[in-house]
């Protein structure tokens, strides 16, 4: 492990990245978020949280108090997920362990907001078919790439898409979720609707291609989503959900900006979601993926999407708004996005191999590389054992 090289770091402690902001019941010191990053690290089967060291890794991250932490995305039911390694919000024994990570990060002064996901097309369809569970989309047989087409006419699990009664059953199941993880004491939860997964695919045209209500126009193709939003602000309360959106993403073989309806797309959704707040049930906020960062398996910089901006956003949505992608290396582009009021910045990758990373951004330091081979392993290494910037000093680590 090592510092990264040719970075000049800025230290932004007398920015508005360290004034203090609201978001739900959350009094955050900082405007410094930890994003949604899936390690797998979770037991099978059960999809539990990593009972030896998700604890440790989390209190790592929430230990500059009153810090926003958004946990890994995390399964509704079993069948939103596909993945034997990321962890759920649907069962007893998963909430167990939750509980205990959220506890740890109140006591570090820090908030945590799970994030609930609905894989859909992008699950693995054998896997799904070893325990029973259909291979869902919004569409039967728009596969994501010919890869998963194969997979799934290899297993016999073709790609299905929902009826209108399994639709409702989704909802109640991001209803059960929400509620399982306000119980068991998160701040609020983070709806995933970016990064082409369940809900982006009734978004986007490219996987949607229904004929009732859900599909062949913008207003119809927003309905999943919004009718999801309303019954979880009538559960949990509307301070309680945020929203990840990634407009320009191309990931899971989404639109992306080449598709100039996408933005409309966009543009009519938030419309609805700043008409509901303008009726007293503002979300607490919308996440945004930007498109500096188009797939987040690429190196920074690298897809790039430079033909349009997430700016338009702020000309509808009045309420705070999250945006993620590529900032860690750039603190002389957050120092100019933080001159608003309601800006925070999400640094993902960064977080993952600078624990505090709260504090180098505030000092100015230099960050620890990353080791993208152990995303997604199932080892404590690359997981807790990233050295804050004392620990580097002391191993040795130079920042010439
Ligand atoms: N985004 C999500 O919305 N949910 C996830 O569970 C998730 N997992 C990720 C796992 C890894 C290993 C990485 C690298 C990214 C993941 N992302 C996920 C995307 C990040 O939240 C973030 O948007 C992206 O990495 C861009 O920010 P960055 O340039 O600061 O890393």
């Amino acid at each position: 492990m090592a510092f990264v090289e040719d970075f000049t770091p800025i230290p932004l402690e007398d920015t508005n990245l360290f004034k203090p902001i609201r978001v739900g019941d959350c009094m955050l010191r900082n405007r410094i978020v930890m994003p949604p990053l899936t390690r797998m690290r979770a037991h099978y089967p059960g999809n539990i949280p990593n009972r030896f060291w998700a604890r440790k890794y989390y209190d790592q991250r929430s230990k500059s108090p009153g810090t926003m932490i958004i946990t890994e995305g995390a399964f509704i039911s079993p069948q939103a997920g596909g993945y034997d390694n990321a962890p759920g919000v649907w069962s007893s024994e998963q909430m167990t362990e939750w509980k205990s990570i959220f506890k740890k990060v109140h006591e570090n002064g820090s908030y945590i907001w799970p994030q609930l996901w609905a894989l859909g097309r992008a699950a693995y369809p054998e896997v799904l078919k070893r325990d029973g569970l259909r291979f869902d989309s919004a569409s039967d047989g728009i596969y994501m790439d010919t890869e998963m087409e194969s997979k799934a006419k290899n297993c016999k699990n073709l790609q299905h898409g929902l009826t209108k009664v399994e639709i409702k059953q989704y909802i109640k199941d991001y209803i059960h979720a929400a509620k399982n993880c306000m119980s068991s004491g998160a701040d609020g939860i983070e709806l995933h609707a970016a990064n082409g997964y369940l809900i982006n695919q009734f978004i986007d045209p490219i996987s949607n291609k229904r004929k009732d209500e859900y599909g062949g126009s913008i207003e119809n193709r927003a309905r999943f989503i919004l009718e999801i939003v309303d019954d979880l602000v009538q559960e949990v309360g509307s301070e309680h959900v945020g929203i990840r959106f990634s407009p320009y993403g191309t990931f899971g073989t989404m639109s992306g900006g080449e598709n100039p309806t996408i933005m409309a797309q966009y543009c009519y959704i938030i419309g609805k979601l700043e008409e509901r707040a303008q009726k007293g049930k503002r979300l607490a906020y919308i996440h945004l993926v930007e498109p500096r960062v188009t797939n987040p398996f690429l190196t920074e910089g690298q897809g790039a999407y430079s033909e349009g901006s997430n700016d338009f956003i702020y000309s509808i949505w009045k309420g705070n708004i999250i945006r993620a992608g590529n900032f860690a290396l750039h603190p002389e582009i957050v120092e100019e996005l933080v001159k608003d009021e309601r800006t925070l910045i999400a640094y993902g990758r960064y977080f993952i191999s600078n624990p505090d990373l709260v504090t180098r951004v505030a000092k100015g330091l230099p960050l620890n590389r990353y080791e993208r081979d152990k995303f997604y392993v199932m080892s404590e290494e690359g997981y807790t054992d990233y050295p804050t910037y004392t620990e580097a000093l002391s191993l040795g680590w130079s920042n010439a």
